[in-house]
């Protein structure tokens, strides 16, 4: 059932002993939300464990310096940022039907835990996160606010996406006044790249094709040519952004093999097209702009497939 803002601080005063779950592949606002989150909650005494099905990559190191990492069995399950519990992953799978609450913004939200709170309109987890932190009159110090701050800046591309509100650059602007080096974040954030992360987007590059009289640009990442490029998942993470980036391009896809043979695909799109309606025509979702789905079959029919169901979009 949906619960209100309001009430989320009363739930987690009532409980002890958290886990908080956050999707496999993280971005820096599952864990950002996740990491923020578990700081305020040991501070008002909370026992508190931040679960991912996946390694985190070093440069997220720096939101864990205020989660103390503890074992114990936990009373409450929560999820951040997840809008489907098989973006859990397999290690976390075991909780999907234990979660008791899910705060989230994705519009897809599967609604699978047993109080649900999504806000759509949130550019990111992180900003719900924050206004839970307001309403339990949490100080924020420099360890949140880098949370917080982390979580907002990644998930609108350093402020760049539509989905930056006038409130995302509020609460950013505060995090700044409690002393977050959003300068030091972004570098590392945006800029920083690892020599296999070049390799890999190298390769990435040579395998764009474009359809529709170029409005439409498709990359595509094998596991073959990650081991080529010695490549981690975490090397591949925002290839996505980079079909969007061409003059005239409307529609970005991104296909990408998964270790079990599968293709996670992600879709990025001008305003005018609704990335999510794309990709719920293969039982996947997101947001306006930016949006993702899974499929099985060979890289050609995947393409195949894509292609065909994104010509409804671009020829109107
Ligand atoms: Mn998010």
């Amino acid at each position: 059932m949906e619960i209100m803002l309001e009430e989320i601080p009363g739930f987690l005063q009532s409980r002890d002993k958290f886990y908080i779950l956050t999707h496999q592949y993280p971005d820096g606002d599952t864990l950002g939300s996740a990491c923020a989150l578990a700081i305020a909650l040991q501070k008002i005494g909370k026992k508190v464990k931040v679960l991912c099905n996946d390694k985190i990559p070093p440069k997220y190191d720096m939101l864990f310096e205020g989660v103390m990492s503890q074992n114990f069995e936990p009373e409450c399950i929560v999820s951040v940022d997840v809008a489907d519990v098989q973006l859990l992953g397999s290690k976390l799978e075991k909780f999907a039907t234990k979660i008791e609450l899910s705060i989230d913004h994705h519009a897809s939200n599967k609604k699978f835990a047993m109080y649900q709170y999504t806000e759509p309109g949130s550019a990111a987890t992180a900003e719900i996160i924050y206004n839970i932190l307001k309403i339990m009159k949490i100080e924020i110090d420099i360890p949140l606010a880098t949370c917080i701050y982390t979580g907002i800046s990644t998930d609108t591309g350093c402020f760049r996406y539509a989905n930056a509100t006038p409130r995302s650059y509020r609460i950013a602007a505060d995090m700044l006044e409690k002393g977050v080096d959003a300068c030091k974040i972004n570098r590392i954030m945006f800029d920083m790249k690892s020599r296999e992360r070049l390799e890999i987007e190298r390769k990435v590059l040579d395998s764009m094709e474009f359809f529709y009289d170029n409005k439409c640009a498709i990359i595509h990442v094998t596991q073959e040519m990650m081991q080529k490029a010695n490549a981690t998942d975490s090397d591949v993470e925002g290839l996505a952004s980079i079909p969007r980036q061409i003059e005239g391009v409307l529609v970005g896809v991104t296909i990408r093999e998964k270790k079990d043979g599968s293709f996670k695909i992600s879709v990025r799109t001008d305003e005018e097209i609704n990335a999510s309606l794309i990709c719920e025509k293969f039982e996947g979702g997101g947001h306006l702009c930016a949006a993702g789905c899974s499929m099985t079959g060979s890289l050609q029919e995947i393409k195949e497939s894509i292609v065909d169901a994104i010509k409804d979009f671009i020829l109107d």
